[in-house]
């Protein structure tokens, strides 16, 4: 018997507006009209200023540790301003700048790393769920959200976001499996930045894609360079009309680099080399946009100038309100889990003590609630 070949594959690579300024006239031409352009470049400026203020505002003890999105902020926004506004948006923590597109107000995020649970109430009409900071748990979240919409006969996908370490969870080949196996409308985007905080990408895929992880599961894919506004408005055409007319997933795999450190508790100068920051500086997403409208004359010193006056006031303002905002009740923060508490939260919430550091509930005084029996979970 002849040895036959039984797969030959490729993936495609899509750059657009590349960190030279040359244009593909062929790919882009129409893709963004020169409006929305203006509109995205400005959100990507909002975004980066409160990355900031964010990190000024950990660093003098106003908030907790921060995550900067600084030079990721391309991919979550292309996503946002291809998606229908009631598709699901299911993010981890570098995708403020899509959050921001779909109308997520900026004291939202702050709320959130400030440590008030009211960060993570995303407004009902942004259909974005809560920032994810365990890695790989949304990426279910999002299959059972698609999967939700497939069985009720709506037209809604959902898109999350992850990083590069995060296909090294088993949550991600679980969610990539149900979703390809099931015909689940979703989009997968792995925004790989090449450090899962100290670890190089290198060392947890040994592929030379990411991309390719999906055609294991039978799954289309494609690579961007994500820094490129758009190749990812290119590339969410695609998807989002493959995940909306043939109700199964898609794989982008989204080529990024975070300018900053992985949070404000990290120094990541001590694993990463100036020489390749200063690289992915200047393949920055906003200055090559930047670039491209000043050369298509939309854009100059004065309008920019304008618009970081502009920014400055909205960050201000937000921060003003997160700071501002009237102190959650204690209690509060029981609420959100559960429809009907179960006893032992109760108990908790109504104690503020509990028995899993190693107090006895049934001793508290004035406890009253039954405990519930083993199994009831
Ligand atoms: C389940 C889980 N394990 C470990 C961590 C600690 N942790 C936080 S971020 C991170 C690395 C994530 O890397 P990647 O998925 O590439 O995302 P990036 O931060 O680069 O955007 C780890 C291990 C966590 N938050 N959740
Ligand atoms: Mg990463």
């Amino acid at each position: 018997m002849p040895i036959k070949n039984v797969l030959t594959t490729t993936i495609d690579h899509v750059s657009i507006l590349d960190a030279d300024g040359r244009f593909d006239e062929k790919l882009g031409k129409g893709l963004i009209p020169d409006a929305d352009l203006v509109k995205l470049y400005e959100h990507m400026s909002a975004c980066r200023h409160l990355d900031e203020v964010a990190f000024k505002l950990q660093r003098s003890g106003r908030m907790g540790t921060y995550p900067q999105n600084m030079g990721q902020e391309a991919a979550s926004l292309g996503a946002a301003y291809v998606l229908n506004n009631d598709d699901w948006l299911v993010t981890c923590y570098r995708e403020n700048c899509g959050l921001f597109w779909r109308g997520v107000p900026m004291e939202s995020i702050l709320l959130h790393w400030m440590g008030d649970e009211r960060g993570n109430a995303m407004p009902r009409p942004h259909h974005a769920t809560p920032i994810a900071v365990p890695i790989g748990t949304q990426m279910l979240h999002a299959t059972g959200l698609a999967w939700a919409s497939k069985y009720r006969g709506e037209k809604r996908i959902a898109c999350t976001f992850f990083g590069d370490g995060a296909t090294s969870e088993g949550d991600f080949h679980e969610a990539m499996n149900f979703a390809a196996n099931l015909d689940v409308p979703v989009v997968f985007c792995c925004q790989n930045n090449f450090w899962a905080i100290s670890v190089p990408g290198k060392i947890q895929c040994s592929a030379p894609t990411v991309a390719q992880r999906a055609i294991a599961y039978g799954m289309d894919t494609i690579q961007c360079d994500g820094n490129d506004i758009f190749a990812v408005v290119h590339c969410f055409r695609e998807a989002v009309k493959h995940a909306r007319t043939k109700g199964r997933p898609y794989f982008i795999e989204a080529v990024t680099y975070r300018l900053g450190d992985h949070t404000t508790a990290d120094d990541a100068r001590r694993y990463r080399d100036q020489a390749e920051v200063d690289k992915w500086k200047s393949r920055d997403p906003l200055i090559r946009v930047r670039k491209h409208m000043v050369k298509k004359g939309l854009w100059s010193d004065a309008k920019e100038r304008e618009l970081l006056e502009r920014v400055e006031r909205e960050v201000t303002a937000a921060v003003e309100r997160a700071e501002t905002i009237t102190p959650p009740a204690r209690a509060e923060f029981f609420d959100s889990m559960y429809e009907t508490l179960p006893a032992d939260l109760l108990l908790q919430r109504d104690t503020m003590q509990t028995h899993s550091i190693g107090q006895d509930p049934s001793q508290i005084e004035g406890a009253v609630i039954e405990l519930p029996t083993k199994g009831h979970h």
